[in-house]
C-alpha cells in the first residue's frame, strides 16, 4: 500500500559540516587565475589517477570516507522520517543518487539503505565492478532469472524488518507502475519520498568542491584556446566541434549538456541551437558549455566573445560591460544565508538601472554538481557554505544580438569563490 509523503527534516539540519580553512583560505573574491593550493594539490593527483580512470572506468577518485559519513547522515534522515529503509533505482540518466552515496557509476542497480545497513543489488554485468566502485556496500547478486523483489524481501527479512515495516521510495524517479508493483510484490509498506537524497547535495563537501574546482578550470582552459581561432567565415557548427573536442582533450568523460555556439542575431536566442551559420566580423559569439568529469561532477560555463576583424557595435560594447559588471555584482553578494531570489535580484536590479531590464529574460543562475542542473530547492532553502551556483546573467536584443556570461561560484565562509577562470573580453 501507499501513504502519505514522508516528512523530512530541513536541510541545514543535515547540511555536511566543512572542515574550515580547505576552501575558503585562498582564491576567494579573486579576478586572478592563481589556484588555491588545494587545488593544485588535487590536480596532481588528479592527473596521475586520469590514466588509471580510463582503464577501469569507475569513480574511485571519491572519497569514500566523505561517503560513508554521507549514509550515516542519510540513516539518520531514515530515522527521522521514521522510515525503515529506503529504496533507490539507478536507471540509466538517473545514477547520481547512487553515486552520491556509494560510489556506484554504473548505470542499472537498486540500493537499499536501512536504518544501519547499506545493500547494492546488481544483475552478473556489475558483480565485478560493485566491489571495487561501492566497497563499503553489501553486493546483492540478482541472477538472470531473479525477481528483484524477492531479494528484497530476503535482505529485508534478514535484517529483521516486518512486512510492516516502512520503505521508502523516491517519488521523482520512480514510474506510477512500478511503484504499483512494488507495493503489491515487497514485504513492506511503501512510502514516496520527496528529495530524500537530493537535499544532502545542495551543499557541497571539500572533495566535491575540489572535484568540480577541477572541472570548472580543465573547462576554462577549452575558452582560452579557442578565442586565438574564432575568425570571420567560420560556422557556428565548426566553433562547436573545436570546444567539444577540448572538452575530451582536457579530461571530461563527456559534454554536461549540449553546447551552444550563437553568434550575431542568434546571440539574442538564450538556448539557440548551434547551426552551419557563418560568422561575420564585429560580431558577439555566445559559447555555453560544459563537461562531465571523472568522478561525476560537471562544469558549465558562458563567455561571449566578438568575432575579430570589425569594430564591434558600440550598442553590444555597452551590453557586453552591463551584463559584465551584473556578474560581478552578483559575485560579491555571494553569501552563507542568502536566497536564490535575493542573489538574482543583485544582478536584475543592475540591468533594470542600465535600461536594458526587460531583455534579462531568464533566471540569474542554477545549483551545479553531479548534473548540469543539481537539484535545490531554490524557494524554501538558502544558500549556505558548499553551495555552488551559476552566475549567468544576460542581455537578449531581438534580430540584433545578445550576450551571456557565466561563471561557476561556491558560497564560503565569508563570501564566495570562483571556480571558472576563463578571461572575460577585452576591447
Ligand atoms: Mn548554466
Amino acid at each position: 500500500m501507499l501513504e502519505a509523503s514522508a516528512s523530512v527534516a530541513g536541510p541545514h539540519a543535515a547540511a555536511p559540516a566543512l572542515e574550515p580553512g580547505l576552501l575558503v583560505s585562498e582564491g576567494v573574491r579573486s579576478d586572478s587565475s592563481a589556484s588555491s593550493v588545494a587545488y593544485d594539490q588535487f590536480a596532481m593527483f588528479f592527473d596521475r589517477e586520469i590514466w588509471r580512470i580510463d582503464h577501469i572506468d569507475n569513480g574511485s577518485v571519491l572519497n569514500y570516507a566523505a561517503m560513508n559519513a554521507r549514509v550515516k547522515r542519510i540513516q539518520a534522515a531514515l530515522a527521522k522520517a521514521k522510515l525503515d529503509a529506503i529504496l533507490i533505482r539507478v536507471f540509466e540518466n538517473n545514477s547520481q543518487n547512487v553515486l552520491y552515496v556509494s560510489g556506484f557509476a554504473g548505470s542499472v542497480a537498486h540500493l537499499l539503505l536501512t536504518r544501519k545497513k547499506a545493500f547494492i543489488f546488481a544483475d552478473a554485468r556489475y558483480w565485478t565492478r560493485i566491489p571495487k566502485e561501492a566497497p563499503d556496500f553489501e553486493l546483492v547478486k540478482v541472477p538472470r532469472g531473479t525477481k528483484l523483489s524477492e531479494k528484497v524481501n530476503e535482505v529485508l527479512a534478514k535484517c529483521k524488518l516486518p512486512d510492516s515495516c516502512k520503505l521508502g521510495f523516491e517519488a521523482a524517479h520512480i514510474s506510477v507502475e512500478l511503484a504499483a508493483n512494488w507495493s503489491k510484490d515487497l514485504n513492506a509498506t511503501l512510502v514516496p519520498t520527496t528529495h530524500f537524497i537530493e537535499r544532502f547535495r545542495q551543499y557541497k563537501d571539500v572533495d566535491e568542491i575540489a572535484s568540480l574546482r577541477y572541472a570548472c578550470r580543465q573547462t576554462s582552459k577549452v575558452y582560452k584556446e579557442v578565442v586565438p581561432i574564432i575568425k570571420a567565415g567560420m560556422s557556428e557548427n565548426e566553433l562547436c566541434f573545436e570546444i567539444d573536442m577540448r572538452i575530451r582533450k582536457h579530461g571530461a568523460i563527456s559534454n554536461s549538456f549540449t553546447t551552444i555556439v550563437a553568434s550575431g542575431p542568434n546571440a539574442a536566442v538564450p538556448h539557440h541551437a548551434t547551426s552551419d551559420r557563418r560568422m561575420k566580423a564585429g560580431e558577439p559569439v555566445v559559447m555555453d558549455f560544459g563537461g562531465l568529469y571523472p568522478g561525476g561532477y560537471c562544469s558549465d560555463i558562458t563567455r561571449t566573445a566578438f568575432v575579430p576583424g570589425k569594430k564591434p557595435d558600440p550598442k553590444m560594447v555597452e551590453v557586453y560591460n552591463i551584463v559584465l559588471d551584473a556578474n560581478k555584482k552578483a559575485f560579491k553578494a555571494l553569501r552563507p544565508g542568502i536566497k536564490y531570489a535575493d542573489f538574482d535580484k543583485v544582478a536584475r536590479d543592475h540591468i533594470d538601472a542600465c535600461g536594458y531590464g526587460q531583455y534579462f529574460t531568464h533566471g540569474l543562475g542554477h545549483s551545479l554538481g553531479l548534473v548540469a542542473h543539481d537539484p535545490f530547492d531554490y524557494e524554501n532553502d538558502a544558500f549556505d557554505v558548499g553551495t555552488v551556483v551559476t552566475d549567468e546573467p544576460g542581455i537578449y536584443i531581438d534580430g540584433v544580438g545578445g550576450v551571456r556570461i557565466e561563471d561557476d561560484l561556491v558560497v564560503t565562509a565569508d563570501g564566495a569563490e570562483r571556480l571558472t577562470n576563463a578571461p572575460y573580453w577585452k576591447f
